[in-house]
């Protein structure tokens, strides 16, 4: 049986000089064309004619005329401003206005995880995954707020049904299965150097995930602006699983951004070295906008100041707010497309998978900080805040991040009037126990120690 795709895609495909591609379909028969046109019905052919003129342009231009932002206080700094911030943020939160949300999307690959990158047990003293510390997060700021703040998560079409299922068997972590919503990020099509679309068998283009700038429309899709709107949510806080020192819906960060009438905000940390790999925030043209570290001038991230520190130093952290209302737009107007030129296995002429040469196509969420209106940047201090896992060892490791996450539940602890705990090796305070170091100090009558070095609360499992 072989049944023509319709005429409108054989008119999108005419078109752009793109027929070729149900070639392979027609000749292997039965029901690859209809599979195939059935796909391609699907496509969005705007965003496809946007990847290939990016492909035609080839590299952006670097940067120019860089300056470095003005920068907010950290949250944990005692400053008037950062006490209004707070109570501001706090009545936002109480009010039930906010959505907190983690991109977990991508694969654990550089980690060599075998699994979505949330379940890895990093827990120093528990051996929790990195879910459940953020969970912990999450249903602290419930108890203290008396908020539903529902919890997004965003999978990827590699990880989607594990992450769910991982969080079934544990029981959402005593959140609540309908106040955590999972939400599959959407795919691009991979092009060929040429323009032409790849094919990862003769039914089937060649696809891979659109990147973490598909979080905007993969809400959109999913029908998640509209619920949360109905519920009366306006503010959305994000962040990357990887993070575990990630303060989920930071009230003082939601303060500022409330304070400034800003639509987008961002967290950044002062970078340690020029080629720290995270990206940087900077003024261009008056504009506030992040440039990926592999796309920042060597002589730009070396540059220092007259006071010997790097002139462009504010390091993006990847935790934002955002208004409801602009993530909304962002879905709708489309990010910056970023290439990269890979080998990838796709089909051959003779209809065999192999190597070649393949360009793939991502969005960053962060490209959409040059179309707010206003944005706040936080400046925050990377102990209390960023400690990624992204590597096995080295920089931004396994070990790194469990250092950074002793160090840190210490010095609360400490500042808590605590004593007791082990002088070395690891300590950890239950994730969910407390959010912050002045939660932990209020609640510090009814925690103990446990065995290992744990602070638990005595009055209750956790
Ligand atoms: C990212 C930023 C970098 C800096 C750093 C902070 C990019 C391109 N670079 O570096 O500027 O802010 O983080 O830690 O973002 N993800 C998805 N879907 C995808 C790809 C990624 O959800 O298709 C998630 C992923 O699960 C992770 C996060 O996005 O939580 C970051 O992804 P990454 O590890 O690829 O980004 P990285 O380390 O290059």
């Amino acid at each position: 049986m072989r049944s023509e795709p319709p005429a409108e895609v054989l008119d999108a495909l005419a078109a752009r000089g793109l027929t070729g591609v149900l070639e392979p379909a027609r000749r292997v028969g039965g029901d690859a064309l209809a599979r195939l046109g059935r796909e391609l019905a699907a496509l969005d052919w705007d965003t496809l004619d946007r990847q290939r003129r990016a492909l035609a342009a080839g590299a952006p231009e670097p940067q120019e005329g860089l300056e470095p932002p003005e920068l907010a206080p950290p949250s944990t700094e005692d400053r008037p401003e950062v006490r209004a911030a707070a109570e501001r943020g706090w009545q936002a939160l109480a009010d039930g206005r906010v959505a907190l949300c983690t991109v977990a999307g991508g694969q654990a690959s550089r980690l060599g995880f075998d699994g979505p990158k949330g379940a890895f047990p990093l827990g120093p003293v528990t051996g929790a995954s990195l879910f459940q510390i953020l969970a912990g997060q999450v249903r602290r700021l419930r108890e203290r707020t008396g908020a539903a703040l529902p919890w997004i998560i965003q999978t990827g079409p590699g990880n989607h049904e594990q992450t769910r299922r991982f969080f079934a068997r544990r029981s959402f972590f005593g959140l609540g299965r309908d106040s955590v919503r999972f939400v599959c990020q959407g795919t691009l099509p991979a092009l060929a150097p040429d323009g032409g679309l790849l094919l990862a068998a003769p039914d089937r283009l060649f696809r891979n995930p659109d990147g973490h700038g598909g979080f905007y429309r993969a809400l959109a899709a999913a029908g998640v602006f509209a619920e949360l709107r109905a519920a009366g949510i306006d503010l959305l806080h994000y962040s990357q699983v990887d993070n575990p020192l990630a303060r989920l819906g930071d009230p003082v960060f939601l303060g500022l951004h409330l304070a400034a009438g800003a639509e987008m905000s961002v967290k950044v940390v002062e970078k340690t070295e020029p080629g720290e790999k995270v990206g940087l925030v900077a003024r261009v043209g008056g504009r506030l906008r992040c440039i990926e570290y592999s796309d920042l001038p060597e002589e730009l991230a070396a540059a220092r100041a007259e006071d010997g520190l790097l002139r462009f130093r504010a390091g993006n952290i990847a935790i934002h707010v955002f208004d409801l209302a602009f993530a909304e737009r962002m879905a709708g107007e489309g990010l910056d497309l970023h290439l990269a030129r890979k080998k990838v296995r796709a089909l051959a002429a003779d209809l065999e998978p192999v190597e070649r040469d393949g360009v793939k196509f991502e969005t960053f969420v962060f490209d959409a900080l040059p179309r707010a209106e206003r944005a706040v940047v936080q400046l925050c201090r990377r102990e209390e805040e960023f400690a990624p896992v992204k590597n096995r060892t080295g920089n931004d490791s396994i070990a790194t991040s469990r250092r950074a996450l002793v160090a840190r539940a210490r010095a609360w602890w400490r500042a808590a009037g605590g004593d007791g705990e082990p002088a070395e090796g690891p300590f950890e305070i239950f994730p969910g126990v407390a959010y912050d170091a002045a939660d932990l100090a209020a609640e510090r009558p009814g925690l103990g120690l446990r065995c290992g070095g744990r602070v638990v609360d005595r009055r209750g499992d956790r």
